[in-house]
């Protein structure tokens, strides 16, 4: 089974991984430079089935990256509670209101001003992905900021329709004089693809990436992209490869590893689209059909924050 790989990834950063205190203070173990391929042609999706992943809710987020959006107030409007943590952390360290997560997104909901100030992440994926800052020269060494930057997934359907053949079908979100701006600069942050005999194949480069929580999220988001490209191109999704870099486990998620890996995986579901929406930018979460995810339970696992 598919699912093999990422428990296999699992179970070896477990008890082989380099144990190292991180950024969060939480402790990981960590492989470095792990691949997986998963075959989209059978008309599948990896999602994962050892534990039951809220996959709607990655579908809002991936909607909410080709929005441009970067604000976690529509996101906490449609009762997706995943990037609440990180503007919370840096409201309370600047304020020293110990505000409560419901209270705060409620806050973001209802005050315009409020989540302005404190719902934004900052240039992060949906930003960079459709709105890269673009500078013009000016007169005397300056530049001017356009008004519009790139949209790097506009410019890849029309590349991947006009060029086929091209080594550059890429797009990424490490944007590097803006990474500092970040809430956290990004994990899955480069996308290749190559179209061979009608397919479309496609690789995630993820520099870090967390295979409790980030993991089944990612890869699932990676795979809705290849179909989407492939449906706005009029290609049949090919293989998803997926490169991750830091591949970790957070010494706190030692329960998920123990409980998924003792579980057997289930057939992946099949999935289509429910109509063809005009472009990129156009899905909506009732546009995404999955069939026959038969999970085993949720397990909860804390986030590091
Ligand atoms: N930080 C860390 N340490 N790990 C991450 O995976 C991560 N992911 C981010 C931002 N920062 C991160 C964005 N994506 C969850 C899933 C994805 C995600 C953030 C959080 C999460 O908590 N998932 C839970 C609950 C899902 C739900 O709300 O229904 C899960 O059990 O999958
Ligand atoms: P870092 O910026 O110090 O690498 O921390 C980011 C953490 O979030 C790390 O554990 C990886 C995880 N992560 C994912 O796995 N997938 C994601 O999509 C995001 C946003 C984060």
């Amino acid at each position: 089974h598919p699912e093999q790989q990422y428990l296999d990834a699992m179970r070896r950063a477990w008890e082989e991984g380099d144990e190292r205190v991180d950024r969060t203070g939480v402790g990981t173990r960590a492989l470095f430079g792990v691949t997986m391929r998963f075959d989209l042609s059978d008309g599948t999706i990896p999602l994962i089935t050892t534990k039951k992943v809220a996959w709607k809710v990655a579908v809002k987020e991936l909607i909410w990256f080709l929005s441009g959006d970067t604000n976690i107030r529509e996101l906490v409007r449609q009762k997706v509670h995943i990037w609440t943590d990180w503007p919370m952390a840096k409201y309370v360290k600047a304020t020293g209101d110990a505000i409560d997560r419901a209270t705060f997104e409620q806050r973001v909901i209802d005050d315009d001003d409020f989540a302005a100030k404190w719902g934004d992440l900052g240039p992060v994926y949906g930003k960079q992905w459709v709105d890269w800052p673009r500078y013009t020269p000016v007169e005397g060494g300056l530049f001017r900021k356009e008004e519009r930057g790139v949209n790097q997934i506009a410019d890849l359907v029309t590349m991947i329709r006009d060029n086929p053949t091209s080594r550059r079908l890429i797009f990424t979100g490490w944007n590097v004089p803006h990474l500092g701006e970040m809430a956290l600069p990004p994990c899955h942050m480069t996308y290749q693809y190559q179209v061979a005999n009608g397919r479309l194949h496609g690789i995630l480069y993820q520099r870090s990436c967390d295979l409790g929580l980030g993991f089944p999220f990612n890869i699932f988001e990676a795979a809705l992209l290849i179909r989407m490209l492939a449906q706005q191109t009029g290609l049949t999704p090919g293989e998803l490869v997926w490169m991750g870099a830091d591949t970790h486990v957070y010494s706190n998620h030692g329960h998920l590893v123990e409980e998924q890996t003792s579980r057997e995986p289930r057939a992946f579901p099949k999935f289509s689209f429910a109509r063809k929406p005009e472009s990129m930018f156009d899905y909506k979460l009732e546009d995404f059909v999955v069939d026959g995810y038969d999970p085993h339970p949720h397990i909860s696992a804390p986030v590091a924050v």
